[in-house]
């Protein structure tokens, strides 16, 4: 039905006409949307079953990435490119005078995460299939994913977001497939054939309902599976009706949204419902699977790796000894040796007050089974440290599992594992030599690091058609399969021509962005001006806060003197804040205030406009990265995990602002010194700063002219704001000692703003190192990174 633009438009009407019962012209972009994604739903069925059988008879080892979010963003375009069908569509729905775009627009994305850890998550899915490699995703079917942000006078205001409201084309109900998972209760334990066994009385119980979504290779004939887990009640249930209803709220509830990223917000019993929830559907289907194949279960290590993305889903640990000794009658020794040569974890922060633990007055009564079985790893695992480090009590407790009333989920990970990653190499070296420097100790064959990555098919073919073209022209196309021979654009970064190109394609992502900003916003922003834009979530050690200050501080010199040598700029923002977060709320405010004033005052020559885009996304930042010119990656050094923004703007020819973090080394060690602007104090600088002492941010204050002026104006009413509006913003920085240290890098950062000011003038050489930039970020393809998880940690093969 894809072979030809004709036979596409002969079945796309059959089955619209079909579906809807109206005439052509009576269609809408809805209908066209649902028509094409049923179409390639059906189109890919066959390779969808052929996949699945494949990995039923060839005896491989399969992994599954278990992870509490999956952020996939939209799926028809991606899906149309992978499948190499984009054009004929494309084309073919122009003949029939639709717009493919407008088309597109009626997806929802599909929000089920809140940020980086959730898109890596989807941007694995995408590399693994399209590396025809046996990996699949299981997530949770969240009926509401992360929340929808509306800026009103200024301020964030939540909405609850509505992705299945118009259906999901793209999943597939398994009923079948249901299983049933059990909380609260009490343990029954008896003797049977003088084995003790342990049974499950008085649960209640909930079903999960698989949804699987097809997760199609580039180019390749693999479709994996992302199977998304809805909550539901157990028919079997005999309750009467008042208990019913309110059974059936709450068990719903379990997959009833997402939780907003939130730290402080700790010890939710329903975050844990839905962790225990995730781990339990998936490891009772991934067994059931397995099993089916009349494999022995003791080999079980041999055919599957099963893998933890953060901690949120750890419960996999004794889930699966539970399943192994409970149901399949195992030993704890044999249980033991299997899981711990199954499950591998990636750790994703090194901020302690992140790391999650559990209080177990909450955790015993809900999970009765579980606390046992990790009371027992505790134990052994203590007995152990006692042999290695006999009489260190004060080691012992600092690294047991369970301490203080509190089940750390880090500590549980780290021992119930054979692999443990970091996700950039400074983030792996201070795990090792900081975080979990007891644990390297004691383990340290486990650690390593895999540096994350980004899928390009989405991130530059999908988002920047013309530069991919551009790109192709030059060097051919080998690069889109093999990303990292993007670098024989290096050879052409002084060619004349192919820096007028790539500055016409910048130019005109830079103009679609512009009508996006005017439509969205109603403001007016200049193209040729410098695109200076931070998207990412808002975090205190993100530092929105430098950037905006370090804004407010250039518009107190365009005041002074409007004729100053400045290049026209565009600083652009896009960040949710954890609805619970209130600081990060005020910073949102403190970013409209400036942008009021900024923008309507007519003396400054339109020099500078700063612009909050609201509700940022993947489908928007799809749109962001592509009209860059400067990506703001400029986290306290130590405190960004790795970062995976600061790669998507690299790919599309941003030159990166940044200071010494996360992978953000990484694309310094690429690029060169003179292709990047790197800024402030490094890791080693900080962290000897906080264990030593010896910060002073009045000193600062006090001291510095410039510094003074826009920390006032934070409370002088400057910005016509309501008194008090910013002062836990002021407080922060002078009477809680400024943690991120924003006033000690700000005039580092300040410089290094002003050399860009000046790059940005010599045309040629800034489109030079725009080419060094996208030549290089071919490593930060999540294939590289995906090979090597396949290679070093599941020991996984391509299907045959
Ligand atoms: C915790 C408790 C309660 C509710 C929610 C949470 C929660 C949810 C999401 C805690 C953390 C997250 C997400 C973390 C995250 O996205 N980390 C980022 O992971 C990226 C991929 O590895 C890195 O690039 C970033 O540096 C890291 O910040």
């Amino acid at each position: 039905m894809f072979s030809n633009k004709e036979s596409f438009k002969r079945y796309f009407l059959q089955r619209l006409e079909m579906t809807y019962g109206k005439t052509f012209e009576d269609t809408t972009s809805s209908d066209h949307f649902q028509t094409l994604g049923h179409m390639i739903r059906e189109y890919v069925s066959s390779n969808w079953i052929q996949t699945n059988e494949q990995s039923r008879n060839n005896n491989g080892k399969q992994v599954y990435y278990l992870s509490i979010e999956f952020l996939l963003g939209r799926l028809l375009h991606n899906n149309l490119i992978n499948l190499g069908i984009d054009q004929v569509v494309i084309e073919g729905l122009k003949d029939l005078g639709i717009d493919f775009f407008e088309v597109e627009d009626m997806e929802h994305d599909a929000g089920l995460g809140n940020g980086g850890l959730g898109r890596l998550a989807a941007c694995f899915l995408d590399s693994l299939a399209t590396l025809d490699l046996p990996g699949h995703g299981c997530g949770i079917r969240y009926k509401h994913g992360l929340f929808e942000q509306r800026i009103v006078d200024g301020y964030q205001l939540e909405l609850p977001e509505q992705w299945l409201k118009q259906g999901q084309v793209w999943e597939v109900r398994k009923e079948d497939l249901a299983v049933d998972i059990y909380f609260w209760g009490n343990i029954d334990m008896y003797e049977k054939n003088g084995k003790l066994q342990f049974r499950h009385l008085n649960a209640e119980t909930v079903t999960a309902v698989p949804h699987d979504v097809p997760v199609i290779g580039y180019h390749t004939t693999t479709v994996n599976t992302l199977r998304l887990w809805n909550a539901e009640p157990s028919s079997l249930i005999a309750k009467d009706v008042k208990d019913i209803m309110r059974y059936k709220r709450e068990t719903e509830s379990i997959s009833g949204f997402l939780y907003p990223d939130d730290s402080n917000d700790e010890g939710k019993i329903l975050r844990l419902k839905q962790q225990y929830f995730l781990v339990s559907a998936s490891l009772q289907s991934i067994i059931r699977n397995y099993k089916q194949q009349y494999k022995n279960i003791s080999e079980m290590h041999h055919y599957i790796s099963i893998h933890v993305n953060d901690t949120h889903p750890v419960l996999a640990i004794p889930e699966l000894m539970r399943i192994l000794m409970d149901e399949e009658g195992l030993g704890w020794d044999e249980a033991w040796e299997i899981t711990t040569n199954t499950i591998s974890y990636t750790n994703h922060t090194t901020l302690s007050e992140a790391l999650e633990q559990w209080p177990i007055y909450i955790f015993q009564p809900l999970l009765p089974r579980i606390y046992m079985i990790i009371d027992e790893i505790n134990e052994r695992f203590c007995m152990k440290l006692w042999k290695k480090y006999p009489g260190d009590f004060l080691k012992i407790e600092k690294m047991a599992i369970i301490a203080h009333g509190m089940i750390k989920m880090a500590h549980l990970a780290l021992v119930g594992s054979y692999s443990v990653n970091g996700v950039a190499e400074i983030h792996t070296e201070i795990l090792k030599k900081r975080e979990m420097a007891d644990f390297y100790a004691f383990y340290p064959e486990k650690f390593n690091n895999k540096t994350n990555g980004i899928t390009h098919r989405r991130w530059l073919i999908k988002a920047n058609p013309k530069l991919t073209n551009l790109i192709s022209n030059i060097i051919g196309d080998k690069w889109v399969n093999q990303p990292e021979s993007l670098r024989e654009l290096l050879n052409y970064q002084e060619d004349a021509s192919l820096q007028e190109n790539l500055a016409a394609i910048k130019q005109s992502n830079k103009e679609r962005l512009a009508k996006i900003i005017k439509e969205k916003n109603g403001i007016l922003v200049d193209p040729s001006s410098i695109f200076d834009v931070q998207v990412k979530r808002l975090h205190a050690y993100k530092r929105q806060l430098l950037n905006i200050l370090h804004i407010m501080s250039l518009y107190n010199k365009l005041r002074e003197d409007p004729s100053i040598d400045m290049e026209p700029r565009t600083f652009i923002f896009g960040a949710k804040a954890s609805p619970g977060y209130y600081y990060a709320k005020k910073i949102i405010k403190l970013i409209n205030t400036v942008a009021h004033k900024v923008n309507n005052d007519k003396r400054i020559q339109n020099k500078l406009k700063v612009v909050f885009i609201e509700n940022y996304r993947v489908s928007l930042a799809e749109h962001i990265f592509p009209a860059a010119d400067v990506s703001e990656q400029i986290s306290t050094a130590s405190k960004e995990a790795s970062g995976t923004g600061n790669m998507k703007f690299m790919m599309n020819g941003a030159l990166t602002l940044g200071t010494m973090d996360g992978a953000n080394i990484e694309m310094h060690e690429l690029v060169g010194d003179d292709n990047i602007f790197i800024f402030g104090m490094n890791a080693d600088q900080v962290l000897e700063l906080y264990q030593n002492g010896g910060y002073s941010s009045r000193e600062y204050f006090y001291h510095d002219d410039r510094i003074h002026e826009v920390v006032n104006q934070l409370k002088n009413g400057f910005y016509d704001h309501p008194v008090g509006e910013f002062d836990p913003i002021f407080d922060s920085l002078l009477i809680e000692n400024d943690q991120f240290f924003v006033l000690k890098d700000f005039n580092s950062y300040a410089s290094i703003h002003e050399k860009v000011n000046q790059a940005f003038k010599n045309k040629q050489d800034w489109l030079r190192k725009s080419i060094v930039n996208i030549a290089m970020s071919g490593h930060f393809s999540s294939d590289r990174t995906i090979k090597e998880y396949a290679e070093d940690i599941w020991r996984i093969k391509p299907y045959i």
